[in-house]
């Protein structure tokens, strides 16, 4: 997979030379290409913003450096034989990025990263690249960053981690807390390793017992637990049908009922952890 990242701040993006993406890149794997913006401004002061027509607050980055600067890197892109670029636009009014969002931006061969600073890029330049290749305009959450590069590192290592070859084990993802198609998307209970003793704190007996059956219900449990706690919308928004006895008996104690629909809806405000 290509990488690009268009950027006033390039150093900002040093960590994808580090650690999981890093080795990404030296097995071959991602191909980065990080350009500095202020490369396709040509006035004194590499002017790369303006103020917003209509009036308001705050500056918005212009037309002609990004437009100058996608050109050469798409133009360079496919000189060097690659296909199928996406425009990834970081922005807090983007659509949710998710689980699914990673796959499908995993699946593709290029993707082109724009991180805007100030109150965003002049509209006419993802409205120009949008009539050539797909754009998605994604927020990583819902606050506000004071621009787009921090966004496309989080984006970069939940798109490198699903590259063939990038993690170990290629079944690890199935099992990711928010793997897409899941039939209920729990989030991880506890982990422990060793030594068995600290500060005077245990390992659950369970852990210790070498009984599967048992730990696997034990795991289920406290997944189920830590996601009525901290996450009751993901239990709300789950197939009934993903739910056997167990996690029943396990949501009742937690506080939760079925409906007559059979979805499970808070009856008390959950037991604290
Ligand atoms: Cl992608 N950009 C900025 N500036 N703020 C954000 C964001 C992105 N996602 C959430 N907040």
């Amino acid at each position: 997979m290509r990488l690009d990242v268009v950027t006033i701040f390039p150093e900002y993006l040093e960590p994808l030379n580090v650690s999981l993406v890093g080795k990404a890149r030296a097995r071959g794997r991602l191909d980065v290409h990080v350009h500095d913006l202020r490369d396709w401004t040509y006035d004194r002061h590499n002017t790369v913003d303006d103020t917003p027509y209509g009036g308001g607050p705050g500056m918005v980055m212009k037309t002609e450096p990004w437009g100058d600067a996608l050109d050469t890197l798409l133009a360079d892109g496919y000189e060097a034989g690659h296909t199928g670029p996406a425009l990834v636009v970081p922005t807090p009014s983007g659509r949710p990025f998710t689980q699914e969002l990673a796959v499908e931006l995993s699946e593709r061969p290029w993707l082109v990263f724009t991180p805007a600073r100030y109150e965003g890029i002049d509209r006419r330049v993802v409205d120009e690249y949008a009539t050539r290749m797909p754009v998605y305009e994604v927020s990583i959450g819902d606050y506000v960053l004071a621009g787009g590069e921090a966004a496309v590192l989080v984006v970069t290592e939940a798109v490198a981690r699903l590259l063939p070859g990038v993690l170990g084990n290629a079944e690890s993802h199935r099992d990711d807390s928010f793997a897409p198609g899941a039939m209920a998307n729990l989030l991880e209970g506890p982990v422990y390793t060793k030594p068995p003793e600290w500060r005077g704190r245990d390992i659950p007996d369970v852990l210790l017992s070498g009984h599967h059956g048992k730990i696997a219900r034990w795991r289920r449990d406290e997944a189920l637990r830590r996601t009525t706690a901290n996450r009751p919308d993901l239990i709300e928004r789950c197939d009934p049908a993903a739910f056997d006895k167990k996690d029943r008996e396990m949501l009742s104690i937690l506080g939760w009922e079925p409906e007559p629909d059979g979805r499970f809806w808070r009856r008390v405000k959950a037991v604290e952890e």
